[in-house]
């Protein structure tokens, strides 16, 4: 055992080796012992001793719920009854539309669907909203799109002018932002094709994939192209998914994403929605640095069955999902949406399919407040997406320290525009975003097979000082690590409250003896929620059959998020201001109920 640097004011770390200890150690802020208080919401005492186990504990035992996790509901949508669903839209593919509304069409699962029914049903359906297609072009004249086609925000960077028309070819290789655009922003009731989620938006076309090489300035132009008109941007691209390349946005387009959210539509931030991925399991999306952005909300898909597509790739930074094509060779189990020329399509695939889904329920809930924040869609995303019957082979679903539930696959879950659309309407901004760094330690560590290294960074989360973080956001695990292998490496970090992030899987067909990861940062969204005062356990091995040795040269933790609960503490604030300006027994019973039913509605995943 040896003490770690120590960096950046009162963060302390520990160093294990090579044995998964957790003793207990005195630092400047206090003692942690080896007691840890593990909160299970479902399951029962043999499962709380297997978690137990599992993380070197001995025991387990009951203690009662603490006041503040008290009572969050968490269950599956339950089947709607379709014929309670009163949509009165009769374009032809409508019906073939499942994402829209899964009736069981291709053999899918009932329910299983974005919901847009019941968002639709409150009156919105995008109005006023804008979404730019970052793609291969829009076909602007199709019919079913012509209309909500926004020209002044479009503009294409492939060949420098105001016409994002996509370029002709035999195959008609260049039609997936046409595919794309028709998800969000087809017209409804025009008897073509069928709607787009947000069918009363306004849809932009920028046209930047489609040239021999992608430059910086490309993306850059692209990401901050007209902010104050565009509202939400969808990216369906990324560094090539050959589960070898680790690559993410380069400086001129880091920082105009950092534009973007901090100045984009008036200052409350232009949403970048990005597809998780199309590398499969040999893939992991952490290597992307679009998808792994914070900056981005990065969406996977599932099936219409509600397994996930063979293409997805899992990664501890998606937050959400929503829907592509089947696995059967079923022709109508594609997402149906505009194409080139004029024509409509059932076959539209790919975590692609699934980003502009997103767009578009974003546009719907950005129509119920435009208020909302890049943050708070983010926020939203979490507290409304919904496991509903989305099944993962490989990953459990899990919940972490404050209750929410997710998975290392699908996020957050699917999706819900009737949720979330409720949920923006009496949305409150959330509070101000603080940044922290936990800790820093910079020594050099061998890794070898069979031998994990394990390190730890207790924090105090710069309690005290301006910049405190109470409530986390996101979390990033800022790396230096090379191997003989690098596909062959494997992180995972433990959270203080015991929720464990796989920062990186293995990838089989990374072969890579030289880069490694050069301060790299691994972002997860697993946390969301949780206080981050404690002890951080990173765990860095090699799987597969070849021995392997490597040298971590960084770890770095960063938290971000706010110092007052995001939802709780404002509600009960609001309700005290006009406790102190009027009759106070009675608003005192009113503000138990208020808070009761907030907490409900607010944290309840149902
Ligand atoms: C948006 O903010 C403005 C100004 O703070 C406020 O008047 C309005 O009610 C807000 N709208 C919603 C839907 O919250
Ligand atoms: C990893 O980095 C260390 C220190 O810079 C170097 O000595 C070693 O050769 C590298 N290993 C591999 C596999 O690249
Ligand atoms: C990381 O977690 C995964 C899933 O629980 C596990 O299979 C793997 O062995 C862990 N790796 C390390 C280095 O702890
Ligand atoms: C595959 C398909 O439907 N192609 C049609 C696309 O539109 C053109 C022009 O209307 C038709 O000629 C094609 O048959
Ligand atoms: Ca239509
Ligand atoms: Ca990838």
């Amino acid at each position: 055992m040896m003490l770690g640097s120590l960096r950046y004011g009162t963060a302390v770390g520990l160093i294990l080796l090579n044995s998964l200890v957790h003793a207990t150690q005195a630092t400047e802020e206090g003692i942690f012992t080896n007691h840890l208080l593990v909160q299970l919401h479902e399951g029962a005492h043999d499962e709380a001793h297997q978690l137990a186990t599992e993380h070197g504990f001995q025991s387990s035992r009951k203690v009662k719920n603490v006041l503040d996790q008290e009572g969050f509901g968490r269950q599956k949508r339950g089947y709607r009854s379709i014929n309670e669903i009163d949509v009165k839209i009769t374009d032809p593919l409508f019906s073939k539309q499942w994402y829209l509304i899964n009736t069981g069409q291709a053999d899918g699962t009932p329910g299983l669907d974005l919901n847009v029914a019941e968002a639709w049903g409150l009156g919105y359906t995008g109005r006023g909203i804008t979404i730019a297609i970052m793609d291969d072009g829009i076909d602007y004249l199709h019919p079913d799109l012509a209309s909500n086609y926004n020209a002044e925000a479009s503009y294409d960077f492939s060949s420098n002018d105001p016409y994002p028309y996509p370029r002709y070819t035999d195959d008609w290789f260049n039609s997936h932002g046409t595919r794309c655009a028709g998800e969000v922003s087809a017209a409804a009731n025009n008897n073509i094709c069928g709607v787009g989620v947000a069918y009363n938006s306004k849809v932009a076309g920028i046209r930047m994939l489609d040239q021999p090489f992608m430059t910086d300035i490309i993306e850059a132009s692209s990401i901050s192209h007209m902010p104050q008109v565009i509202d939400i941007y969808s990216a369906s691209w990324g560094p090539t998914d050959d589960g070898k390349t680790v690559d993410g946005p380069r400086e001129l387009t880091l920082q105009a994403m950092a534009d973007g959210v901090n100045k984009g539509r008036g200052g409350k931030g232009s949403i970048y929605v990005w597809a998780s991925g199309d590398g499969g399991s040999y893939d992991d999306c952490n290597c992307d640095g679009y998808a792994s952005s914070m900056w981005t909300i990065s969406i996977n898909s599932a099936i219409n069955d509600g397994r996930t597509a063979l293409y997805d790739e899992s990664c501890s930074s998606t937050l959400a999902s929503t829907f592509s094509n089947g696995r059967k060779r079923n022709p109508e189990a594609g997402v149906a949406t505009t194409d080139l020329y004029g024509n409509c399509t059932l076959r539209h695939s790919g975590t692609s399919a699934a980003a502009p889904e997103a767009a578009g329920v974003f546009a719907l809930a950005l129509e119920a407040n435009p208020n909302l924040t890049w943050r708070d869609m983010q926020h939203l995303s979490v507290l409304t997406s919904k496991r509903n019957q989305l099944h993962d082979e490989v990953h459990q679903w899990r919940r972490n320290g404050v209750g929410l539930e997710f998975n290392h696959l699908f996020g957050y879950g699917v999706l819900d525009a009737g949720g979330m659309v409720k949920m923006a309407k009496e949305w409150k901004t959330v509070p101000e975003r603080f940044h922290c760094v936990a800790g820093s330690l910079q020594d050099v560590h061998k890794i070898q097979s069979g031998d994990k290294l394990i390190l730890a960074i207790s924090t105090d989360s710069c309690q005290g000082k301006d910049n405190f973080v109470r409530y986390l956001e996101h979390v990033q695990a800022v790396i230096t690590v090379n191997g003989s292998r690098r596909g062959d490496l494997n992180i995972n970090m433990t959270s203080p409250m015991g929720t464990k992030s796989i920062l990186l899987s293995r990838r089989p067909r990374d072969d890579d003896a030289k880069v490694g990861f050069d301060k790299w940062p691994f972002m997860t969204t697993q946390t969301w929620g949780e206080d981050p005062r404690g002890t951080w356990v990173l765990e860095v091995g090699f799987q597969g059959n070849e021995p392997q040795r490597g040298v971590l040269k960084e770890w770095t933790l960063m938290l971000h998020g706010t110092q007052s609960a995001p939802y709780i503490d404002q509600i009960v604030r609001d309700y005290q201001s006009k406790l102190a300006m009027s009759k106070k027994e009675e608003l005192e019973e009113e503000l138990d109920e208020a808070v009761e039913r907030s907490l409900k509605s607010l944290l309840s995943k149902n």
